[in-house]
């Protein structure tokens, strides 16, 4: 079976199974992704180790704000787009030139209720820096920049991303997050600081899943050769250790020494990840998607966990959880009648599931999961078409609940036919696995 059809096939899986909408949506993902073929490469590591900067480098110009701290968990996502008018002579001089530049990168900013913007790329700072978009207060969820990067033109997203171990990630993406969501990794380290326990722990957390990893030093523009040997010598050895290579491979690992800033070394890296694209992208794409799909069985399996906990909660508690969870809708329902008569955001739809989905977790411990639409028009509605999206988000989730917990219909015989199916369920992904395991 190929990794595509095992993908198909643990969608299917998951689609007889309200609880695993979120696991089948991403299995659909990367189904997605495995057709069309792109892959993605994130670079990674600590704050003010220079990835900003070299991305900037590896796109030719300086697009994206250097030196910000970011905040938490917004990524930019940066895609190739052909450059508009390009057809057009090329008369033009160096500072129009510029201008041009700098009016077309433009970036979609996207937030967590669906809605988005197109900003310049040059007030990105805005929306991805900790100073001006404190805690997140935007609710910014990623950046979108669509470039026209030689780079990226055969269908590779590079994807710029926060500090590994920043102060929020507790709630929010992390960089093993990212690192789980990309094909390959370009983990980046400096010169000016040796690899710290917070490296040394993402490391072994991704070592297993990201298909492939580049190590690149940088700032090697601050030390001598000596220094830089020294550093590259003592980094190897350490970083095979952490990644746990084997000989062969720990005897290949070469961590690639660049200068960012001054555009030293860049080329070799980029030649590299080129190359192995060429060579071995369809192979590297597959691993990475087995991998990925291992990790999707196992947040199903806790999910699958979370719900027999419920299943099997003594009744009392469960009908007092239960009992507040009506009292919850009655309240929002309520909220609806006592609505004002004014223009309602259709995205503030969204932010009322993301809160349901919350109260889920909360009281029964399980991930009721929502897909967010995009709202690129910003559509508004008015009150009634708002009340009336509103009650049919609160019917849904109350019939889903109803029919999850089998409240109404309780009794010994529904609840063992559930386990069987979950059993089953259960089952089936291990086969899966196994088969991916042999795969990958
Ligand atoms: N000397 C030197 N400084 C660099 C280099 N790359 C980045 N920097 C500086 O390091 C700081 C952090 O860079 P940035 O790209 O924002 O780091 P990020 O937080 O990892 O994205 C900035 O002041 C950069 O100018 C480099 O190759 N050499
Ligand atoms: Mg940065």
């Amino acid at each position: 079976m190929s990794i595509l059809e095992t993908t198909l096939k643990a969608k299917d899986l998951f689609s007889g199974f309200e609880l695993c909408r979120l696991q089948e949506e991403e299995t659909a993902k990367l189904a997605d992704r495995l057709e069309k073929k792109k892959i993605t490469i994130a670079v990674i590591g600590q704050f003010k180790r220079g990835k900003t900067t070299l991305i900037n480098t590896i796109l030719g110009r300086p697009i994206l704000p250097v030196g910000i701290v970011p905040i938490t968990a917004a990524i930019t996502r940066i895609e190739y787009a052909e450059p508009e008018g390009a057809a057009e002579g090329t008369t033009e001089g160096a500072a129009e030139e510029a201008a041009r530049d700098d009016a077309r990168d433009i970036a979609t900013v996207y937030f967590r209720n669906g809605l988005c913007e197109e900003v310049p790329a040059a007030d990105l700072h805005m929306y991805i820096s900790e100073q001006e978009n404190h805690d997140n207060e935007r609710d910014v969820a990623e950046v979108e920049l669509l470039t026209d990067a030689e780079f990226l033109k055969d269908g590779l997203t590079l994807v710029d991303t926060p500090g590994v171990g920043s102060v929020h990630e507790n709630n929010s993406k992390s960089a093993v997050d990212f690192a789980k969501e990309s094909d390959g990794v370009v983990f980046m380290l400096s010169v000016d600081s040796p690899l710290n326990q917070i490296e040394v722990d993402f490391l072994r957390k991704v070592r297993r899943f990201a298909g492939k990893f580049y190590f690149a030093v940088n700032k090697i523009d601050r030390v001598d050769e000596d220094e830089l040997a020294e550093y590259l010598e003592y980094c190897t050895a350490l970083i095979s250790n952490i990644m746990e290579l084997e000989e062969e491979d720990a005897k290949a690992l070469k961590l690639i020494p660049v200068s960012a800033k001054k555009n030293i070394g860049v080329n070799v890296l980029t030649e590299m990840i080129r190359q192995d694209l060429v060579e071995r992208g369809a192979e590297i794409m597959e691993r990475s998607v087995g991998l990925k799909l291992l990790e999707i069985l196992s947040s199903t399996r806790r999910q699958i966990a979370s719900y027999r906990e419920v299943l099997k909660m003594a009744p009392n508690v469960f009908n007092r959880r239960f009992q507040e969870m009506k009292q919850l809708m009655e309240g929002q329902r309520q909220d609806l009648e006592n609505l004002e008569d004014r223009q309602y955001l259709r995205a503030a739809v969204n932010e009322e599931k993301a809160f349901l989905t919350r109260q889920v977790r909360e009281l029964f411990g399980i991930e009721y999961y929502y897909g967010v639409d995009r709202d690129e028009a910003a559509e508004l509605l008015d009150r009634e078409e708002y009340r009336a999206e509103l009650t049919k988000v609160y019917d849904e989730l109350e019939s889903t609940i109803n029919s999850i917990f089998m409240y109404k219909e309780e009794n010994a015989y529904a609840v063992a036919r559930r386990i069987e199916d979950l059993n089953i369920l259960m089952q089936q992904m291990r086969k899966l696995e196994r088969q991916i395991e042999r795969e990958v």
